[in-house]
């Protein structure tokens, strides 16, 4: 006999999303775009642009919507076809503000200022900070279990809010009496594309906020841009060893060979087979090769989805529809749940 409450029993669902808050990096292609890509072939798939997460920091009215349509295109260039996943502006299906509501009730204080994210993001301004930025990981949860996904391909970054959510997934089960009804969704962080680091600095993550343009490799940099920026990448003088003990005590060497192997598809084993003994003069143009023959494509293709913002739009408001009908029984079913009035 278990005292554990029963398993949801639904159907498997991805759901996942970026923020429109700036130009998308390597960090986030290899984090997160491509493992969407990789996932609509396996299951249901929802992916959406996080507009409502990006205004917890300012962004300027005038450019939020382009800079929505700039993620979708990313989304279309790194492969999501809308005939299968279904791709769709936060903002618009109103489920996600209505149910993070519920789980800001159920969620506790002592779980969100465990939140390590929000204290690097806030730094030493807290009280400056939004309330929303605080309350970000309950509107995740809220994204998540809408839809009630239970896989979530995310960069390592997000483990800990994953794990909130599935907090606030059980304590909801629990509350309500309603056993199974959320499931306690997966993270899904494995490859060696999980944590890409920054450029200068091999023990921070590569991110769109980092002043220095030099720390990250946009998808849209040319591939003089990129190369430069693989060039100047902080290295040390030594060669590459052939073991992943000796390299993980190198940040720097550490995160090129973890960026070469997730670009080639191949274990950090297999790309230091190829490389040990070799000094960062042999390895960095190599480097700089495949990044170049691999996001250029990418960026081109982006480029072109963005010429035609009608079709983008047409893209969002047919995902957009599809998400408010998913969305729409389980956020009735909450309102239930909760006991809200209903005619
Ligand atoms: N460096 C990274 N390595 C691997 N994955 C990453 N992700 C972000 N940075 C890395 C993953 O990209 C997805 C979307 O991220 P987001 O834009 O929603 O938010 P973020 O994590 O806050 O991204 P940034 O670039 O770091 O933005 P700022 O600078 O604004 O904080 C997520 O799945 C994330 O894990």
């Amino acid at each position: 006999m278990t005292d554990q409450p029963p398993a949801y029993s639904g159907p498997t669902r991805v759901l996942s999303g970026v923020q429109p808050s700036g130009a998308l990096h390597l960090g986030n292609y290899l984090g997160a775009l491509v493992k969407f890509a990789r996932l609509q072939h396996e299951m249901d798939t929802f992916i959406f642009v996080a507009d409502m997460h990006a205004i917890t920091v300012w962004q300027d009215p005038a450019k939020l919507a382009d800079q929505t349509r700039e993620i979708a295109a990313a989304y279309l260039a790194s492969g999501l076809d809308p005939a299968k996943a279904t791709i769709f502006p936060q903002s618009a299906v109103t489920a996600h503000a209505e149910l993070a509501w519920v789980f800001n009730c159920v969620a506790r204080l002592g779980w969100l200022d465990r939140m390590t994210q929000f204290k690097e993001k806030s730094g030493k301004h807290k009280e400056r900070s939004s309330v929303g930025l605080y309350t970000y990981p309950v509107l995740q949860a809220a994204d998540i279990l809408a839809y009630k996904a239970t896989h979530v391909p995310v960069g390592e970054d997000q483990k800990q809010h994953l794990e909130l959510t599935r907090d606030i997934a059980a304590k909801f089960n629990h509350d309500f009496e309603a056993p199974g009804f959320f499931p306690l969704p997966e993270p899904l962080t494995q490859g060696p594309g999980a944590r890409v680091m920054s450029l200068r600095d091999g023990s921070a993550k590569m991110s769109k906020s980092d002043p220095s343009d030099y720390s990250r490799i946009n998808l849209t940099d040319d591939a003089d841009a990129i190369s430069q920026k693989i060039r100047k990448a902080k290295t040390d003088p030594e060669p590459l060893p052939d073991n992943l003990e000796a390299l993980a005590a190198r940040p720097e060497a550490d995160n090129l060979v973890g960026i070469y192997a997730a670009l080639s598809n191949v274990t950090k084993e297999a790309a230091l087979a190829e490389f040990a003994g070799k000094g960062f003069g042999t390895f960095k143009p190599a480097l700089a090769d495949l990044a170049v023959s691999v996001l250029g494509p990418v960026g081109e293709q982006m480029r072109g989805f963005l010429a035609d913002p009608a079709e983008i739009d047409r893209i969002l408001a047919k995902g957009a529809a599809k998400a408010r009908e998913t969305a729409a029984p389980t956020l009735e079913d909450v309102m239930k749940l909760v006991g809200f009035w209903r005619a």
